[in-house]
C-alpha cells in the first residue's frame, strides 16, 4: 500500500486570519459570482451563478419546488434522478415553464397612490401586478402591491405604515383564508382570479386583492425574450440508463446535467461522458463526481467533464466510510484538487470549476470551502431544512422538523449511485434516514448565510471570490482552541445555544 502522511481534515479544523478591510472593502461590494463550467481562459463559462450554491441530488432535497426557489436567488438545484425518466423530466419542466416576475419599481409612488397608478405602470415594467386596496376599489387607497410570480414585493417610496402591509401574497392569503401556501398559489395563480376578496377570521370583509396581467414580451420587444429569462436548472444523470435519460432531459430545457455516484474515479462515469460528448459536443455541459483527489479530478476532466464534484463519505447522512473504509476529509480533498485544478489552468488555459460537496455543518465552513478553491458548494442539509424541500414538516418532541434521508438509504433505494456493476438493486445502505430542525423559508435563512459569507470576506479583505481563494490566509486550529471558539467559561442564560 501506499500511506499518504497528510492527515485528512476537515473544515472544522481551520479558521481563516483576518486581513486588511479597506474602507471600500464592505458587504454589499461583494460579489459572489462564480462559473458552474469550464472555460478558456480568456473566455467567460457557459453557465455562471450569482450565489456559489448548488442543491444536493437528492429526493429529499432537490425537487422542482427547490429549484424555483433556488435559482430566483442565484443558486442552482439538480433535480434528483433517482426517479422515473418521466417524472424528473415533468419536473424540469415545471422549473422552466416557470415565469419568473419582475419587481415593479415604485420609486414614485407614495401611499396617497391608487391602484389605477400601479397599473399604468406596465409600460416601464412588469410581468404582473397584485395590489392590496383600502376599499376594494381600482381607486381605493394602495396597502401593498406585489408583483412578479414570486411575488417579490417592492417597498420603496411607501411609508412605513403600508410597509407593514407587505407581506407577501401567497403568505396573506394564506394567513386571511385558512389556507396552505400551496392552496394560496393555486387560488391566485392557477384559477386567474383577477380579484379576490379577504375575509379575516371573523367573516369579515378586509379588502381586495387585484391581480393584473401584463404582456411584458408584447410591450418591451426589445427586452429579454421568455427563452432568456427562465430559470437555470440542472439534472442529476446515473451511469446505467444516459442513453434514455440525457436525450429527455435535454428535450426538456436541464441547463445542465451531473453524474451522481458516491465515488466517480470509474470507467463508467468515463463512458457516461465520452457518449454524451460525442453526441451532444460542448452544447451539453455535465459535471462528474465525486472524487477526493488529483488522480480522480484528471481522470474525470480527460473524459470531458465540465465540472468536477469533490467529497467521499462526508454527507451529514452519509456512512459510506464506515460502512466501506473510503473517503478523506472534506477540506483536504479540496485542497488538492484545487490544487491540480490551478495547475490544469496554467498548463492548458483551461478552467475546470470544482464543487465542494457534503459536509458543510456551518456557514463559515462555507467560506472555508471557497477559500480553499471550491468555484461552488453542493448541500443537501443545508436546503432540507426548509419550507422548499420537498419533504414533510413534522413536529418531533416539541419541535418542527423536516425529513432529510440519504440517496444511499434503503428508503432512497437509488442504487445506481453506488453502481458497482453487476445486478441491479442496493447491497447495503451507505446512508441515514434522519430529521434536521426545521428553519423556515429559503430566501430568509439565505439572506443570513450569505450576510454572513460577504463580512467574512471583508474580514478577509476581498470582495470577490477569485480574492478570497488568491489571498485568504487560513491556519489549522487545535482542540482547545476550538473549545475557545464557543461561548466558554460563562453560565449561559439560554442553555438551547
Ligand atoms: P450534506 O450537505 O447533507 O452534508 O451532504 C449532502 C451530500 O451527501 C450530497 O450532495 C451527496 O453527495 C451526499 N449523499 C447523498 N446521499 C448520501 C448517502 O446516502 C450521501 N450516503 O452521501
Amino acid at each position: 500500500a501506499q500511506y499518504l502522511n497528510e492527515t485528512s481534515r476537515t473544515f472544522s479544523e481551520y479558521l481563516l486570519i483576518p486581513g486588511l478591510t479597506t474602507k471600500d472593502c464592505v458587504p454589499n461590494k461583494v460579489s459572489l459570482a462564480t462559473p458552474l463550467t469550464k472555460f478558456d481562459g480568456n473566455g467567460k463559462p457557459a453557465i455562471e451563478l450569482n450565489i456559489p450554491f448548488v442543491s444536493a441530488i437528492m429526493q429529499s432535497v432537490s425537487d422542482d419546488q427547490m429549484a424555483i426557489a433556488l435559482a430566483k436567488n442565484g443558486g442552482l438545484s439538480f433535480i434528483f434522478g433517482s426517479q422515473s425518466i418521466e417524472d424528473q423530466v415533468e419536473m424540469i419542466r415545471k422549473v422552466k415553464n416557470y415565469k419568473a416576475g419582475f419587481v415593479v419599481s415604485t420609486a414614485n409612488l407614495t401611499p396617497e397612490n391608487t391602484l389605477s397608478d400601479v397599473l399604468s405602470l406596465k409600460a416601464k415594467k412588469g410581468h404582473s401586478t397584485i395590489a392590496i386596496t383600502s376599499d376594494g376599489t381600482a381607486n381605493g387607497k394602495l396597502l401593498g402591491i406585489v408583483t412578479g410570480r414570486d411575488y417579490r414585493v417592492s417597498t420603496d417610496g411607501l411609508d412605513k405604515k403600508v410597509h407593514s402591509f407587505m407581506t407577501p401574497l401567497s403568505e396573506l392569503v394564506t394567513a386571511k383564508l385558512g389556507v396552505t401556501l400551496n392552496q394560496a398559489n393555486d387560488i391566485i395563480w392557477e384559477h386567474k382570479l383577477n380579484s379576490l376578496p379577504v375575509i379575516d377570521e371573523d367573516g369579515n370583509f378586509k379588502f381586495f386583492v387585484f391581480r393584473k396581467d401584463y404582456d411584458h414580451h408584447k410591450e418591451n420587444p426589445s427586452e429579454l425574450s421568455d427563452e432568456q429569462k427562465k430559470l437555470l436548472v440542472g439534472a442529476g444523470i446515473n451511469t446505467r440508463d444516459y442513453k434514455e435519460r440525457v436525450p429527455a432531459l435535454i428535450g426538456a430545457g436541464a441547463d445542465v446535467l451531473c453524474i451522481d455516484s458516491s465515488d466517480g474515479f470509474s470507467e463508467w462515469q468515463k463512458d457516461t461522458l465520452e457518449y454524451i460528448k460525442s453526441e451532444y459536443g460542448d452544447s451539453v455541459k455535465v459535471g462528474a463526481g465525486n472524487v477526493v483527489d488529483k488522480e480522480g479530478f484528471l481522470y474525470l476532466v480527460e473524459a470531458g467533464a465540465d465540472f468536477v464534484k469533490v467529497g467521499v463519505g462526508g454527507g451529514s447522512i452519509c456512512i459510506t466510510r464506515e460502512q466501506k473504509g473510503i473517503g478523506r476529509g472534506q477540506a483536504t480533498a479540496l485542497i488538492e484538487v484545487a490544487q491540480a485544478r490551478d495547475d490544469y489552468y496554467a498548463s492548458t488555459g483551461t478552467y475546470i470549476p470544482i464543487c465542494s460537496d457534503g459536509g458543510i455543518a456551518q456557514d463559515y465552513h462555507m467560506v472555508l470551502a471557497l477559500a480553499m478553491g471550491a468555484d461552488f458548494l453542493m448541500m443537501g442539509r443545508y436546503f432540507a431544512r426548509f419550507d422548499e424541500s420537498p419533504t414533510r414538516k413534522l413536529l418531533v418532541n416539541g419541535n418542527y422538523v423536516k425529513e432529510y434521508w440519504g440517496e444511499g438509504s434503503n428508503r432512497a433505494r437509488n442504487w445506481q449511485r453506488y453502481d458497482m456493476g453487476g445486478d441491479d438493486g442496493l447491497k447495503f445502505e451507505e446512508g441515514v434516514d434522519s430529521y434536521v430542525p426545521y428553519a423556515g423559508r429559503l430566501k430568509d435563512n439565505l439572506a443570513v448565510t450569505l450576510g454572513k459569507i460577504k463580512s467574512t470576506m471583508c474580514s478577509c479583505g476581498t470582495t470577490s471570490i477569485t480574492m478570497l481563494k488568491n489571498k485568504a490566509k487560513i491556519t489549522l486550529v487545535s482542540s482547545v482552541s476550538i473549545v475557545e471558539g464557543g461561548a466558554h467559561d460563562v453560565i449561559l442564560k439560554d442553555a438551547n445555544r
